[in-house]
């Protein structure tokens, strides 16, 4: 029988939470072997009452408590990207798996030294992955399986966008995902990552080279006064730098031929997650758009022009990736699936000993895209 793994997340404010509530679902929905034991968060109070509701029977304020603890198997990072590498270095070299969000790091310094210290755990069976949830929506998921059967053919266009409006309103106050020391980037690190990486997921294209802009809209903001959600937050009376991008797009070429084109946002009015995403290729064309996240558009351009058109595929089924462990069909899924279905596959790599995707070197990768786009001001900028 398999041990049960002890997870320890680390950030409980809006990641921590819905990894939190992946955990417990995916032992309850796929039979993962895996519980979270232990949360860790710098405010004890706060990280308390979050244990409570969640029914965490451990809490941790320091990361280092979670890594020197030998009943702990997993650390799950869900904290702001400025502490990603010192908690993901640490925990590795501990011998615990480690799941880390998105951005893998704020800087390809920092994803270097992650990937080092990734190669060198694996050596001893010690497994991490990269949090792009984005792959396990189930839409995707099948999306990739029609890629893969070649049902589009030679991808010539990866077209993508990530559309948000949650900061739109310039009195929106600086929450840490406005502070380029916590977050690294902007729009461009927070949403653009989950692009790239979908792009690549999805067509298996790298970009070869890319033009990029970026820019700030609001200069100055509100200081925060209180955080009160994931995404929401008081501000007070005093205003502060804006030292992210508000937005960023960029064009590129692929390794695999194709021109793509992408753009993030947080200033879309009436968009609130619009993670868009088509794929044109010789035979058929795939659209996807993360608002209406159980449909799937496909195009076969291999039938007759007369009677071919879009068809809307309800990703639903239970033959459809991960959906037969849920409802009857039609029923539907949401956003906190994706997050199960990432701790069920990282769990089921760890047990069946192989390595989870993607990989911190696919969350590298992605890395090196999004400083790219930052150093090209509208200049070419090869990629290796
Ligand atoms: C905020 O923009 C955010 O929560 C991102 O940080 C997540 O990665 C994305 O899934 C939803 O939006």
């Amino acid at each position: 029988m398999t041990e049960t793994l002890n997870v320890a997340v680390a950030g409980y404010a809006f990641m921590g939470r819905i990894h939190t509530a992946g955990w417990a679902q995916a032992a309850k929905f796929f039979g993962t072997p895996a519980r979270v034991t232990h949360v860790i968060g710098r405010n004890r109070d706060n990280t308390q009452a979050f244990a409570d509701a969640f029914g965490i029977p451990n809490v941790l304020t320091d990361w280092r408590d979670a890594v020197a603890d030998p009943d702990i198997h997993v650390v799950d990072v869900c904290t702001p990207g400025d502490s990603h590498v010192d908690i993901a270095i640490g925990a590795l070299e501990a011998g615990k798996h480690v799941l880390c969000e998105k951005p893998l790091a704020n800087s390809v310094e920092g994803a270097e030294r992650m990937v080092a210290a990734a190669e060198s755990a694996k050596q001893r069976g010690v497994r991490s992955m990269a949090g792009f949830s984005y792959r396990r929506t189930p839409a995707l998921a099948y999306a990739k399986r029609l890629v893969d059967e070649g049902r589009i053919g030679e991808i010539r266009h990866i077209r993508a966008v990530y559309l948000q409006d949650w900061i739109a309103d310039p009195e929106f106050p600086l929450v840490w995902r406005l502070d380029k020391d916590a977050a690294g980037s902007g729009a461009l690190g927070d949403i653009g990552a989950h692009i790239i990486d979908l792009a690549t997921f999805l067509t298996g294209h790298r970009l070869t080279g890319l033009t990029g802009i970026t820019e700030t809209f609001v200069k100055t903001r509100p200081k925060l006064a209180e955080q009160t959600g994931g995404l929401t937050a008081k501000g007070s009376e005093e205003r502060g730098e804006v030292t992210v991008d508000d937005a960023a797009v960029w064009v590129g070429r692929t390794d695999g031929g194709a021109l793509a084109t992408f753009e993030a946002t947080r200033f879309a009015a009436g968009r609130k997650n619009a993670m868009r995403i088509e794929l044109n290729g010789s035979k058929g064309s795939l659209a996807f758009d993360f608002e209406r996240m159980n449909e799937l558009e496909f195009l076969d351009f291999t039938e007759d022009a007369v009677e071919s058109g879009f068809r809307r595929i309800l990703v639903t089924e239970p033959e459809h990736p991960y959906v037969g462990a849920w409802w009857p069909a039609g029923h539907g899924l949401g956003y906190e699936h994706t997050f199960t279905h990432e701790v069920k596959d990282f769990t089921d790599a760890i047990v069946e000993g192989r390595d989870p995707e993607p990989s911190f070197a696919d969350g590298l990768a992605v890395q090196k895209v999004l400083a790219a786009i930052e150093d090209s001001k509208g200049d070419w900028v090869p990629l290796g």
